[in-house]
């Protein structure tokens, strides 16, 4: 199945953003609204700024690292978080590409593909708070998935905050590769979370644990380990979080998959950077088109996944 590229240009990057272009690692001030900064772990990043809002994006993995909103953070980071060069900090919004979960055949292959580990470079900025980071094939990325590719990620913050991923295939055959926004919400207690939207979808489970009593027919409500897959999903999903007075609604645009994640307190204990505790504080939502809904490309087609994230 190849699908266009419906949402492009959502996320507000124009073509005479490319005279604003820097060289990755460590990039020049490119835009008003985009400077550049680094992430706690001294790691190249790039601050985007709508008034009083921030955002700051990772060149490793093109990671949107935290959401500033009305000075609270909309996104969640691990206590624990790790911020080193070649590995995704857990939180934030790490980009899966192009096998999600672990490999299908390989598994000393890193889980969820190769795109969260890479540096990416960046490739526009502006007008205003808006940045494009691309990443391509090369001889480590083929050593792992032999298809020439083009993988673009604009993030644009205004009164929301808009991502598009974008995948070409430059190679002479088709290709399929599964993507995935994995965005993890503060929610400050998940036990009072809801997730609106999903009703009346039968997930596939993939928790060890999983609470055995779910009505699929309801909202969704953390009770026990949660690890599903939603197919056939519709373009927006709303999560409410009482404990910090919060919804979030978020408006996907060629995603057909959704996951809910929550490791829960046992398998929390067993994961890097988090702490004990940290699983009652966030919930993952993931904007993906996986397995029967990855995304096929013949040579020369492109597709964009898009996400808006709005904050009340
Ligand atoms: O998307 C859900 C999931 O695949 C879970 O199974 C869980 O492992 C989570 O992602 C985190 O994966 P990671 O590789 O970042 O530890």
């Amino acid at each position: 199945m190849a699908r266009g590229s419906a949402a492009a240009g959502r996320a507000g990057i124009c073509p005479d953003c490319a005279r604003a272009t820097a060289p990755a690692g460590n990039p020049a001030p490119p835009s008003p609204g985009v400077e550049p900064a680094a992430d706690p772990g001294g790691r190249p990043a790039l601050r985007l700024r709508h008034g009083t809002d921030e955002v700051l994006v990772s060149t490793c993995g093109a990671q949107v690292l935290s959401w500033r909103h009305r000075d609270a953070d909309v996104l969640w980071t691990a206590t624990r978080a790790e911020h080193r060069p070649g590995r995704p900090v857990r939180g934030g919004i790490p980009v899966v590409f192009p096998w999600f979960g672990d490999h299908p055949s390989d598994p000393d292959l890193p889980a969820h593909g190769f795109a969260r580990n890479q540096p990416w470079q960046l490739a526009a900025a502006g007008p205003g708070p808006a940045v494009v980071l691309e990443m391509s094939d090369d001889a480590a990325t083929r050593a792992s998935w032999p298809h020439p590719f083009r993988l673009r990620c604009a993030v644009a913050l205004g009164d929301t905050l808009r991502i598009a991923l974008a995948v070409e295939n430059r190679g002479p055959s088709a290709f399929a590769c599964e993507q995935a926004l994995h965005t993890y919400f503060a929610v400050g207690d998940v036990r009072t979370a809801s997730v609106h939207g999903l009703e009346g979808l039968v997930p596939s489970e993939h928790a060890r644990e999983p609470d055995a009593g779910v009505d699929v027919r309801q909202p969704i409500r953390c009770r026990a380990e949660t690890d599903r897959i939603y197919q056939g999903v519709g373009d927006r999903i709303e999560l409410r979080a009482p404990a910090l007075s919060r919804t979030v609604v978020l408006r996907a645009g060629n995603a057909r998959s959704a996951i809910v994640w929550n490791p829960w307190a046992d398998r929390c204990a067993r994961m890097p950077q988090l702490a004990p505790d940290d699983w009652q504080r966030f919930l993952c939502i993931e904007t993906a088109n996986v397995r029967e809904h990855r995304v096929e490309l013949a040579p020369g087609q492109r597709h964009e996944l898009a996400l808006e994230l709005e904050a009340r």
